[in-house]
């Protein structure tokens, strides 16, 4: 496998998924806090309050980092440690914690890349109407560029919202994640209040004039016909524009997919003029999580349903399918590039176990070994991609499914909070050590 000498690798993680602390310095409460003690909603009712309890032990965990040979670390910045309310006061105690990782990143030889929203909304927020509501955007604004101010330059790439399908939808849509609300139609609202956000978040950056990048992150699948029939394709396309492009069209082409009709009339009431100038302002890279793919056909009544996944399966029930990742990144450059790309999660859950002080994991090590390749296809495709992230670091609180779903190439005892190289984490370090790097 080939790669540029200046191709970023890297791992990432989240601030609710591994930081634990949940009630120190002033943090305030998170919706993902609130929606994790509802009964029923996270599985055998896990939460964020210690997880990997990376808020005390991060110097252990860059080291590691260090150790594996990493050019980047992907983390997010947790709104409610900064704004406990969501607004007003920057909580300094907070923001240290974010001082003192980059720092230590820094000193250790590794790019910090910061993820400003990465679902932990400030609760405080979600109580006047969170997503719903366009004064939530506003309120992004002045943290990110708090944030952009304090930590500027220090931070080399930043991303506004990681997988805004999945706040909306998730959030509001179906209620599987926080907040757990259930309306299709104004799930879409929360879903233009987040793209507003990031906009206004943009906005705030280029006026500070930052040599490092910024970019926003989406979690897109290809969505494959399951025949060549009209209707299928057809299934197909409305899928896509649904997972896909009603996010990638206003980034890129500044307008709602005009196919969607339902979708539009459901949205027309919270757009406001200009927010499609601010929604497609330039970013410097478009980040994308891949994970699988899904192949759709027509429900014969001008709706779709997925097929049951075609092939392997990881522990998450998602099918391994490397091609989709090629397949994927090729058409969002043929059709929104040219922009850098970022892969900034790839990875897969397995049932890992510890075996006399060793976890093998030959799968996860499988599945990372073939998406690389897939990347090593599309540079040599041509297709502008310029770093890949592994997803993710540790074991850690995968949301609905709480700690039963490891996707680490480090594993966690959650009970010791002692962490040990997967075997593919040791085979991360030594295809790291292989490249020929500058
Ligand atoms: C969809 C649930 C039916 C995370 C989903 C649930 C049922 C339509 C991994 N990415 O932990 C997608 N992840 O924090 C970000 N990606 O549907 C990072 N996508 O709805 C990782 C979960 C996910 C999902 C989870």
């Amino acid at each position: 496998m080939n790669f540029p000498k200046d191709f970023k690798w890297g791992t990432a993680t989240a601030s609710y998924q591994i930081e634990g602390a949940a009630h120190e310095d002033g943090r305030g409460e998170s919706i993902w806090d609130r929606f994790s003690r509802t009964p029923g909603k996270v599985l055998n009712g896990h939460t964020g309050d210690v997880a990997c309890n990376h808020y005390h032990l991060y110097k252990e965990d860059v080291a590691i980092m260090k150790e594996l040979g990493v050019d980047s670390y992907r983390f997010s910045i947790a709104w409610p440690r900064i704004y406990p309310n969501g607004t007003g006061q920057i909580n300094r105690k907070g923001l240290d914690f974010y001082k003192r990782l980059v720092e230590e990143l820094l000193e250790s030889g590794i790019e910090p890349a910061a993820t400003l929203y990465h679902w932990d909304l400030p609760q405080a927020l979600e109580d006047k109407g969170g997503w719903l509501k366009r004064d939530t955007a506003r309120y992004f604004q002045d943290y990110a560029a708090a944030m952009f101010k304090e930590l500027g330059d220090t931070v080399k790439q930043w991303i506004t919202l990681n997988e805004p399908w999945c706040s909306a939808f998730l959030g509001y849509g179906n209620g599987v994640h926080a907040p757990g609300k259930s309306d299709f139609n104004s799930h879409l609202h929360a879903a233009h209040h987040l793209l507003l956000a990031h906009g206004l978040a943009l906005q705030a950056y280029r006026e500070l004039n930052l040599k490092s990048e910024v970019g926003i992150t989406l979690n897109l699948a290809p969505q494959y016909p399951a025949s060549d029939s009209a209707q299928d394709q057809a299934a197909a396309r409305k899928a896509d524009g649904f997972q896909n492009r009603w996010y990638l069209d206003p980034l890129f082409r500044g307008f709602y997919p005009q196919d969607m009709p339902e979708f539009l009339a459901a949205v027309a009431p919270v757009i406001q003029p200009g927010d499609f100038d601010l929604i497609s302002g330039a970013v410097d890279f478009l980040g994308i999580n891949y994970y699988s793919r899904s192949v759709v056909r027509s429900d014969g009544q001008g709706g779709y349903e997925a097929l049951p996944p075609q092939g392997p399966v990881t522990h998450m029930g998602w099918e391994v399918y490397p091609q989709g990742l090629y397949d994927l990144l090729v058409r969002v450059h043929e059709d929104y590039g040219p922009i850098p790309l970022y892969i900034t999660e790839n990875g897969a859950a397995y049932p890992d176990q510890v075996e006399q002080g060793r976890v093998h994991d030959p799968e996860r090590t499988a599945y990372l070994q073939q998406h690389f390749a897939q990347a090593a296809k599309l540079i040599e495709a041509g297709v502008p991609l310029k770093g890949f992230y592994v997803w993710s670091l540790l074991d850690n609180f995968e949301w609905a499914f709480g700690y039963e779903r490891r996707f680490g190439i480090v594993y966690v005892d959650f009970e010791t909070q002692e962490r040990i190289i997967k075997d593919s984490g040791r085979w991360y370090q030594s295809f790291l050590k292989g490249l020929a790097r500058g």
